[in-house]
């Protein structure tokens, strides 16, 4: 993969880099994305009967069920040379932001400390009801299990559609996109709003736009850089070619 010279010249110097990434950056992994034709989750379930609350409360046993399958698929699979790579550019650049539109945790499993989860965690639950976090339940037998606080229904700990993101996330997200003078898009469609923005802010404040995908997205036209490859191809391409000039020293840092 040639990275352009003049991308590489700009990370060289960078020192504030932004990267969101999106369901492409597992799809190595072995996660199925979610609009990719073939293997994608979505190609075999409508989304807007699993993923919104309305869904979940129609037939909160299906939804229940379809995320413990995909909790059990992300137990089983590992972190590519993609997510190492991000959690590599966290060691070299003073300040970079990961934030992900991902529930896997695979960033962090990849070694990435500070990552922003703005759509949740699928490891976790929650109560549909009263919203506590649940980390043990006794099991009766119901599915979706009941919370221990106030009986109601026990739903993952993600964001569906029509539902607000964790306004602390958002806002250092839009932050970061508004900050960096780099802005990586990774392995996502740039469909779902209001992750789909941070690319837009990021360019509105004069950073430069680097994509990473295989297909055109609607970020493509506006990017300053589009990478046409998969994410575990190209992230370890670009953190090859280039080595900043404001390092990071000490346990972790990248080798000379
Ligand atoms: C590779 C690769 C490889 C493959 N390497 N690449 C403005 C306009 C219109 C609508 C809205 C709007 N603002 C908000 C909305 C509504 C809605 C929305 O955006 N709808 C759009 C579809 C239009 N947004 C919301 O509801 C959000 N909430 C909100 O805005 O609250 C305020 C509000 C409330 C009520 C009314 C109005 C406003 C919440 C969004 C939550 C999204 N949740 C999900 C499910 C999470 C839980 C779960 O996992 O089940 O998050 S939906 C799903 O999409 C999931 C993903 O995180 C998200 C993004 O998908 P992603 O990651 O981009 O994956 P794919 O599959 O789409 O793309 C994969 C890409 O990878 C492809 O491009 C491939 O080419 C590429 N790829 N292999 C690199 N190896
Ligand atoms: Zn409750």
């Amino acid at each position: 993969m040639d990275i352009p010279a003049t991308l590489i010249q700009v990370l060289r110097g960078a020192r504030r880099v932004a990267a969101l990434t999106g369901a492409g950056v597992s799809a190595e992994s072995g996660v199925p994305t979610f609009r990719d034709a073939q293997t994608g989750l979505w190609a075999r379930y409508d989304p807007h009967e699993l993923a919104t609350p309305e869904a979940f409360q129609r037939n909160p046993r299906l939804v229940w069920e379809w995320y413990a399958w995909r909790r059990e698929k992300v137990a089983g699979v590992e972190p590519n040379p993609g997510h190492y790579a991000l959690a590599e550019m966290e060691r070299r650049f003073p300040e970079f932001t990961l934030i992900t539109q991902n529930v896997d945790g695979l960033h962090r499993r990849a070694g990435s400390r500070r990552v922003l989860e703005l759509h949740g965690d699928i490891t976790r639950s929650k109560c549909f009801v009263c919203g506590s976090s649940a980390e043990a339940w006794t099991e009766k037998g119901e599915i979706p299990p009941r919370c221990p606080a106030c009986g109601g229904r026990l739903r993952p700990g993600v964001v569906w559609f029509g539902e607000m993101l964790p306004e602390r996330l958002l806002a250092a997200a839009m932050d970061a996109a508004a900050r960096c003078e780099v802005f990586f898009s990774i392995g996502t469609s740039s469909l779902v709003y209001p992750a789909a923005a941070l690319p837009e802010v990021a360019l509105r404040a004069g950073a430069t736009v680097v994509e990473v995908n295989p297909s055109e997205t609607p970020l493509t036209p506006h990017a300053t850089y589009s990478l046409r490859g998969l994410a575990g191809v190209v992230l370890p391409a670009l953190l090859a070619s280039f080595r900043p000039e404001t390092a990071r020293s000490g346990a972790g840092a990248a080798p000379d």
